[in-house]
């Protein structure tokens, strides 16, 4: 090995680890991970308070309906409804909505993938009187 090639080598060695930190550095708060959700009729489950950061969110349909699941960043209160008042308006919810997964069928299992920053956050399911019925919930990222 000639000393350029050498020395060529050692810099991409050396830089390797400070490319690695820069790409999770600018995720948020680096290190990705996972969290199970369960949808059924009419209940959404997550874990109530979850590190900040890039999360999968795994979510499994228990059904016996199709489900969607809506995430919103909420400083409290509650969501404004359509005038339906069945639903929540995602129209006024745009700039909020941090994910979303369309409706999926009973015994499916489904990946979202969000990043969070520190803050209180709802997750719902917006078909018809879900959200009504009981199928939101709220999470404090921190
Ligand atoms: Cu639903």
């Amino acid at each position: 090995m000639s000393s350029l090639r050498r020395i060529t080598a050692l810099v991409a060695c050396a830089l390797a680890p400070l490319a690695a930190i820069a790409a999770s550095s600018a995720l948020g708060s680096g290190a990705s991970h996972t969290v199970t959700a369960t949808e059924r009729d009419f209940a959404i489950s997550l874990p109530h308070v979850i590190p900040a950061g890039t999360v999968d969110i795994r979510v499994t349909n228990r059904g016996p309906d199709q489900h969607e699941l809506i995430a919103v960043r909420a400083a409290k209160g509650a969501l404004p409804l359509r005038h339906d008042g069945l639903t929540v308006s995602e129209e006024a919810l745009a700039k909020a909505e941090v994910g979303a997964l369309e409706p999926g069928k009973p015994g499916e299992t489904r990946d979202l993938k969000v990043i969070l920053t520190p803050g209180r956050y709802v997750f719902f399911c917006n078909m018809s009187g879900h959200f009504m019925a009981g199928m939101h919930t709220t999470v404090v990222v921190k």
